[in-house]
């Protein structure tokens, strides 16, 4: 028995999703223009799609499990689960309007011509607000329709915010923060289960090492204690003396959204030869 997941074949998350796959200790062969492979060290097959298709394959059961940004798996509507966040492929769908127009709140947004890709979330948004618009779908390039005079605004994809910037648009209303998701089969059996299992097991501890640091700093005694309840640790931190008498050594593991708040606090609490080291796995 094979897991068989499916992952972009090309765009912005096919080499995030075969990363995390590597990370997560699977070979797989990625040759270019397969359709499918397998991985050597772990039962799993992989297809490569298009990414609009993998809710659907999933929910079929073609595939058992599969990677996607949230924003397709809200948009499509497709009975799947949502297993986990994988960390990567962020970005907004927003509503933008020309940077010329004064804007006070959704309410502006009624009755105008709103170009999207995504008209099914874009509806439910209107909804919410007790809007009524007029929603042109479209497949790409929405950034044009304003400037083309399609419509009015738009609701579209946004990282940066340059390609809003370069048409003349500018982001009035955030209607989803999206990232990439596993997504499962509803009726997988137990062995599928299981197998998801064991891989979700190594996909959380890949994303947690990514979140945290190795830290090492030398500390001078007399204000160990004060070091050591800045730091966290994952019990508590490894405090080893140095050779040099009066010094110790203290290791421990940060957050990142903490880390330099925390780096600032350990110096001026007396701590030297501060090191920051990456974590590759993560188990606790
Ligand atoms: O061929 P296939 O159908 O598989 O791919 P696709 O062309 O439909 O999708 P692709 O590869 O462009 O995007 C796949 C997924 O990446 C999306 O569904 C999102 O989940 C995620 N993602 C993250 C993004 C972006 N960031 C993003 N910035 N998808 C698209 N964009 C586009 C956006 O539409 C706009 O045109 O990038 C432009 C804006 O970027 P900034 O940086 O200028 O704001
Ligand atoms: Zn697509």
């Amino acid at each position: 028995m094979k897991l068989r997941i499916a992952i972009q074949k090309s765009g912005r998350l096919h080499e995030d999703s075969i990363k995390l796959l590597k990370e997560c200790g699977i070979d797989i062969n990625n040759g270019v223009n397969k359709l499918k492979t397998e991985a050597s060290n772990f039962p799993l097959e992989v297809f490569f799609l298009r990414d609009d298709d993998i809710p659907q394959y999933v929910e079929d059961g073609v595939a058992d499990i599969g990677m996607v940004g949230e924003n397709v798996v809200l948009e499509k509507n497709r009975s799947v689960k949502v297993a986990t966040k994988l960390g990567f492929g962020k970005c907004r769908l927003s509503l933008a309007v020309p940077r010329s127009v004064e804007y006070n709140g959704v309410k502006d947004m009624d009755k105008l011509r709103i170009a999207t890709s995504y008209p099914v979330i874009l509806e439910n948004f209107l909804k919410e607000n007790g809007i009524t618009a007029d929603i042109h779908e479209i497949s790409g390039s929405v950034e044009i329709a304003p400037g083309i005079g399609l419509a009015d605004a738009i609701c579209d994809l946004v990282s940066s915010g340059s390609t809003l910037f370069m048409n003349g648009l500018k982001e009035v209303e955030v209607i989803l923060k999206s990232e990439s998701v596993l997504i499962t089969n509803n009726s997988l059996n137990a062995e599928q289960q299981q197998l998801l299992e064991k891989l979700l097991f190594r996909i959380q501890a890949v994303k947690k090492a990514k979140n945290n640091k190795y830290v090492l700093l030398n500390a001078p005694n007399d204000n160990l204690q004060k070091i050591i309840s800045l730091l966290p640790g994952m019990k508590s931190p490894t405090v080893l003396p140095l050779a040099e008498a009066g010094w110790s050594s203290v290791h421990s593991v940060l957050n990142e959204n903490d880390f330099w708040d925390i780096i600032e606090s350990l110096k001026a609490a007396g701590a030297q030869g501060i090191l920051v080291v990456p974590i590759e796995k993560m188990i606790i």
